[in-house]
This record gives C-alpha cells, sequence and structure tokens, in this order.
C-alpha cells in the first residue's frame, strides 16, 4: 500500500513537471514558425480586408486546353504534359504559339473589379516551368514567344489601375529546368537540386524587385520531398522575400520545417502568414471553427478541377454563380478569403460561363459588397438559413440567408449578453423586419413569404446586456 502511494505520488510529481514542459518548452526549431497568432500589421489587415480574389492560371498549356492529338485529358489542363507524357522539346515549343492577340490586361482588370474582387494572383510561373515575365534566369519566358511584351508589367498596371491588388503565384515544382528533381537519390542529385534552388532564388527575388506593388507570393508544388527537407530554403525565401519587399504576404504552403513538416511546424505553428491548404474545399463551418484563429485563403475552381483553360467543360461538374457566391460568403463567415480560379484561353479570352459568373456575382457585390469586404467570423452559431458576418469594429450583424424556410421564419441563437434589437432588409433600410424572442438567446426573425431568388442580406442591431424576457421552463 505504501509503495502504491509513493509510486502514485511519484507519478503525480512526473505529470506536474510535464504539465509545465509542454507550456515553456517547444521543440527547438531553426526554420519554424516565425511568430504566432494574426499578423496586426497594414498589409496583412489590407489583405484579409481584401476578402475576394480572383485567381488567374495563365500559361503555354492554354494553347492545348487538354486536348492532345484529337484525344481529350479529362486531368486538370495545365497537368496535360504529363497526363498526355508529352517530350519536353514537344511543351516547351508550345512557347512559339504563344501569341495571345486578344489579351487586353485593361479589359481583364475591368471584369475583375466589376467582379467586387479587391486582388488577383497570377500564374508567374506554373510546373511547366514557363515564365510570363522575362525573367533573365531563364530563356523559357514569353520575351521569347511571337507574343514578346510582359504579361505581368501590363497586368499589375492595370489592375493596380483598378485599386486591385496583385500577387504572384510561383510554382517551386518546375518540369522544365534540369536541375529539378523530385527527389534526392544521389550526390549529384543533390548538387543539381541546389543549383535549381538558387535559380528559383534568384527568380523570385527578381519578381519582388522588378514589380514593387506585388502584394503577396502564393508558392505551389512545394510537397516533394526534395523541397520539403529543405525547410532552410523555403525560410530563407521567405527572409528574403520579406526583406526586399517590406510587408509582404507569403503563404503557409512555402513553408516546411527543420523536419519536413509542411504548413504546420513540428509545434503545431502556422508558417507562413495565413493557412494555404484550403484547395477545391472550405473548413466545416461548424467542426472546424478553430480555423479562425489564423487568417486563411481557400482556392476555387469553377468546373472540378480544372485551373488553365480546357477546352471542354462537360467533362464535370461546373459550378453555378449561386455555388460560387455562397462559398465566397461562407469563407468571409469563417475569417478566410476566398480566391476564385478562371483560366483564360491562348488567345487571351475568358469563356463565357466565367463572363457570366463574374457579371452573376458581380451584381450581387455591388449592392451588399460591405457584408464581405473588410468582414470576419462573428463569433455566432452556425444556422441552416445561412451565415453571418461582421464588419471590423461595427456593432451590427450581417444575416446573408441562402435557403429560407417555408416558414419565413429564421432562427437566431446568441450568445449570452446580446441581445437583438432589430433587423431589416440591408437594401430596404427602414423597413423593419419582426424580432421575437422566443426564449433565453433566442429570436425569430420573420421573413415575408415569398420565393426568393437571389440570397438576401438583413441586417441586425444589437446591443449587450440581459435579456428582460421571462420565459416558462417545461416541467421534465
Ligand atoms: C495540384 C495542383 C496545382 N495547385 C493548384 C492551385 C493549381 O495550380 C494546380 O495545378
Amino acid at each position: 500500500m505504501k509503495k502504491l502511494m509513493i509510486t502514485v505520488a511519484l507519478l503525480g510529481a512526473m505529470f506536474q513537471a510535464g504539465a509545465q514542459d509542454a507550456k515553456t518548452s517547444a521543440i527547438p526549431l531553426k526554420y519554424g514558425a516565425q511568430y504566432t497568432g494574426k499578423r496586426t500589421d497594414d498589409a496583412m489587415n489590407k489583405w484579409r480586408s481584401n476578402r475576394f480574389g480572383q485567381f488567374i492560371h495563365w500559361g503555354l498549356y492554354a494553347i492545348p486546353g487538354g486536348i492532345w492529338k484529337g484525344k481529350t485529358y479529362n486531368y486538370a489542363a495545365e497537368f496535360l504534359k504529363s497526363s498526355a507524357h508529352i517530350p519536353d522539346a514537344t511543351w516547351d515549343s508550345l512557347m512559339y504559339q504563344f501569341n495571345p492577340v486578344k489579351f487586353d490586361a485593361k479589359e481583364w482588370a475591368k471584369m475583375a473589379k466589376r467582379m467586387g474582387v479587391k486582388y488577383m494572383t497570377i500564374t508567374t510561373k506554373h510546373h511547366e516551368g514557363f515564365c510570363l515575365w522575362p525573367s533573365r534566369y531563364t530563356d523559357f519566358n514569353v520575351s521569347n514567344t511571337p507574343y514578346k511584351k510582359d504579361i505581368l508589367k501590363q497586368l499589375i498596371e492595370a489592375y493596380n489601375a483598378e485599386g486591385i491588388d496583385v500577387n504572384f503565384y510561383y510554382s517551386v515544382l518546375d518540369w522544365h529546368h534540369p536541375d529539378w528533381r523530385d527527389d534526392i537519390k544521389t550526390p549529384e542529385d543533390s548538387v543539381a537540386f541546389s543549383r535549381y534552388l538558387s535559380f528559383a532564388y534568384n527568380q523570385l527575388k527578381e519578381l519582388a524587385t522588378n514589380y514593387p506593388t506585388v502584394k503577396a507570393f502564393w508558392f505551389d508544388g512545394t510537397w516533394d520531398s526534395s523541397v520539403r527537407f529543405n525547410g532552410k530554403w523555403t525560410y530563407e525565401v521567405e527572409k528574403m522575400l520579406k526583406e526586399v519587399r517590406p510587408g509582404v504576404i507569403v503563404n503557409s504552403r512555402l513553408r516546411a520545417d527543420d523536419y519536413g513538416k509542411r504548413h504546420k511546424d513540428s509545434n503545431g505553428q502556422l508558417m507562413g502568414d495565413y493557412e494555404s491548404g484550403y484547395e477545391r474545399r472550405l473548413p466545416n463551418p461548424v467542426t472546424d471553427i478553430a480555423v479562425t484563429k489564423w487568417d486563411w485563403e481557400a482556392c476555387m475552381t469553377i468546373p472540378e478541377n480544372q485551373w488553365g483553360y480546357h477546352k471542354d467543360w462537360t467533362i464535370s461538374h461546373v459550378k453555378s454563380p449561386l455555388e460560387l457566391l455562397e462559398m465566397l460568403v461562407h469563407s468571409t463567415s469563417m475569417g478566410g478569403n476566398f480566391l476564385l480560379n478562371f483560366g483564360p484561353s491562348g488567345e487571351g479570352t475568358f469563356r463565357k460561363q466565367e463572363l457570366d459568373i463574374a457579371s452573376y456575382i458581380g451584381n450581387w457585390m455591388g449592392k451588399y459588397g460591405n457584408v464581405i469586404w473588410d468582414c470576419d467570423y462573428a463569433g455566432m452559431q452556425k444556422e441552416d438559413w445561412g451565415y453571418y458576418t461582421r464588419k471590423k469594429g461595427a456593432s451590427q450583424l450581417n444575416m446573408v440567408v441562402f435557403n429560407v424556410p417555408v416558414s419565413g421564419l429564421l432562427k437566431v441563437n446568441t450568445p449570452k449578453g446580446m441581445v437583438l434589437d432589430k433587423a431589416a432588409f440591408m437594401d430596404a433600410a427602414g423597413k423593419p423586419l419582426s424580432v421575437e424572442e422566443i426564449a433565453a438567446n433566442q429570436y425569430l426573425v420573420h421573413l415575408p413569404i415569398k420565393l426568393y431568388t437571389s440570397p438576401q442580406v438583413i441586417i441586425v442591431d444589437y446591443h449587450e446586456g440581459s435579456s428582460k424576457g421571462s420565459y416558462q421552463k417545461a416541467k421534465t
């Protein structure tokens, strides 16, 4: 018995020491997270307030558009070189066909502005290795095509003139460069790959230096073990970009730590400035609410998995404008950004479905953009009718209603200490909707019963305090 008690006491002491250790000590890392929590500087606040962005995938893959020698490849069009096993020289010679005669950066920027995006992220170089800017580190770039002109420069000028931030996507994975390796198997691989890493580092420095208004870098193609076990390089790239361009923002997908852990380091801390793992998916508004403690961005395709231009959009579900709009609202409601992808053709034009989506979302954003831009997670429980957002610092709650119940009654469960005062449709301000308190911290907002054909926005006024209602408890 005595022995047992001593053991128990010892165990207790060990647990206590263990608990303290967990609080104070972490796995020492040279290349892990550089800070914890959210960045709160002006550049990051602006990035966050943007909320809605346009992703553009444009490269040589836009020319064949998913079809090679008469055969349609259903996998992502920008992967055609790999899906159709096209030899390097054959693929690379597409460069001599790159001549987007209909490309008009100003038109693109106007369309983006009308859609309501506040930033645009462009593929400076995708996995194929072709560069949309005249890089001095490779000939495989736009200046050696029949088109010749710098695409990035034109896009930056046109989008910035419309007040839209421009960010750079950069694929570290590079199918063109002879020194690229997926895996390091021999000392020769190691030598070659370190040359590759210097090349990519130089290109990134070139981009940051030559395009001074770039706001963020969006890294991709970082999953192979060659990059994953080069945490030092990913750390140094982030550091260099921030030295060249103070305030610049880097996604978590660039980063790996000392032990090959990606996005989040071995201590569970996010690396880079925001979580960029949400690709073609969104966090769950009930179970993934922890995501609100970080900045994050979801990127989304219109068809199932086509980023670059694919000629045939009948091969998968093409999302409707309302599905995409709901994803945007869903993202804002969870404190994240939504980056919607477009894949222009080899001529430099957007297909009709893309233009229609842009104008549908744009019309809605024109009326209701203020429940998206600069808005955040509202701290409310998820309800079946849709999503809440809240503008930073505002004492109003926004309800964006996608599913109106046949009763017309929208349930609002409030946290303790929040009392609802009134509600009104945003575009019929002044004409109040009835707000009925039905139980402690439970309200019903009454909507007119009719057919709604677009998402409704309701602005709710509330104050902090406790409800005066008296409720009869059930006899159980
Ligand atoms: C897989 C993959 C890549 N990551 C997406 C953002 C697209 O660029 C796609 O090609």
